[in-house]
């Protein structure tokens, strides 16, 4: 029996190609915490864990993510049984509340370890793929409003994206609807565009927004109210003419269970992060396929480990009818994986090698680690609408 012998988090500093604006910070960097986990019998798995912006969205910074993996989660793993993946997660969930995205690092590089001694991909042991091709949308949320339907109008020409994120909140009402509608004329029926929220809207503010941004033919709102706030979001959908997303009110299956039951949304934005690995956010699946609720293949702009994970357990999904954003590796302007992954045609085709099917390439995690000879190159984060 493999045991686990080793859990170390890498903490990496990566470039993006451009600012991406959120309602709360500009992100101008992205960090990440890679897992390397090895086993007694030579075997390695990978798993990362990340948020955005700092921690402008979330509890959990990727400084936190790492210590936890360090301190709490890896003295709780080592000695385990590697293959009962299950066990040494339950085992890890007794010592450590919450933390679900240092979870997800750790989880994901045991499902990673277990699959290649398995010589298979991770879809194989969620039941196997269902899709070849995952649709991928784009974000739009690089500050400048005016060059935005550019961007998408770039990205459809060349087909790597015909769905299109529009990040809102940062402004006033009136201004955020009139760029989104502005988007949405000069695309017309060739593309779909939906917009998140990231939780800034009263529930005033919320109201107007919805029936604003159906009368500009938008298809989708992610996150319009608080996280916390699951009834506001099932009075906002009684009259609603466009589908809503619950994403920050999802932290695993149990609040899956409680958005479903509250009617807060049309459409569930899963996770691996958010989840607590790749596990859980099969059960938050299967929470949504049984209420018959929508599903959304969503990304914390991981790189290619997460993004992989996270293709491979997408990829083993019916009803991913709102297809994913997977967008990560081509937000970030450099790549910590020997391969890039395979993206055309509007999707990515999820890696089919063993494990998550991507390799670290050890040089370039090199250059990009925190603890690195480059040391911290972090900007400190803006706050949204600020110089
Ligand atoms: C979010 O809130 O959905 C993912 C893509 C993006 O642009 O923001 C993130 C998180
Ligand atoms: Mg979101």
């Amino acid at each position: 029996m493999p045991t686990i012998e080793r859990v170390e988090p890498i903490l990496v500093d990566l470039p993006l190609i451009r600012p991406h604006a959120l309602a709360m910070a500009v992100m101008t960097h992205q960090s990440a915490v890679l897992v390397r986990l090895r086993c007694s019998d030579g075997s390695e798995g990978w798993g990362e864990g990340t948020t955005i912006g700092g921690m402008a969205y979330g509890a959990e910074s990727v400084e936190a993510v790492a210590l936890a993996v360090e301190r709490y989660l890896a003295p709780a793993l080592e000695g385990q049984d590697a293959d009962r993946v299950g066990a040494a997660m339950a085992r890890a969930g007794m010592l450590v509340r919450g933390a679900p995205i240092a979870k997800c690092a750790v989880e994901t590089a045991l499902w990673d370890a277990r699959a290649r001694r398995l010589g298979v991909p991770v879809s194989a042991l969620f039941g196997g793929r269902v899709h070849d091709r995952l649709e991928v949308a784009w974000t739009l949320a690089s500050g400048e409003a005016d060059r935005e339907a550019e961007e998408a109008e770039r990205l459809l020409e060349e087909r790597r994206h015909r769905a299109f994120k529009v990040k809102i909140g940062r402004r006033p009402l009136e201004e955020d609807a009139a760029r989104v509608a502005a988007i949405k004329r000069a695309l017309g029926e060739r593309a779909s565009v939906r917009v998140d929220v990231n939780e800034a809207w009263s529930r005033a503010e919320a109201r107007r927004g919805m029936a604003m941004l159906a009368d500009a033919g938008i298809d989708l709102v992610e996150q319009p109210l608080a996280a916390d706030d699951p009834e506001g979001m099932a009075e906002l959908r009684a009259g609603a003419r466009l589908a809503i997303m619950a994403d920050e009110s999802l932290r695993g299956p149990r609040d899956a269970f409680r958005v479903a039951r509250a009617g807060a949304a049309d459409v569930l934005a899963l996770k691996i992060t958010q989840s607590g690995g790749l596990g859980p956010a099969a059960e938050v699946a299967a929470v949504a396929r049984a209420a018959g609720l929508g599903l959304y293949g969503g990304t914390m702009i991981e790189t290619e480990v997460g993004t992989a994970a996270a293709a491979g357990l997408f990829a083993t999904l019916p009803g991913l009818d709102w297809g994913t954003e997977l967008f990560g590796p081509r937000l970030l302007a450099e790549r910590i994986t020997t391969e890039p992954l395979g993206y055309g045609e509007f999707g990515l085709v999820p890696p089919d090698g063993p494990g998550i099917g991507v390799e670290v390439d050890p040089d370039r995690l090199a250059r990009f680690r925190r603890d690195g000879p480059r040391g911290a190159v972090v900007p400190a984060l803006r706050v949204a609408g600020t110089g």
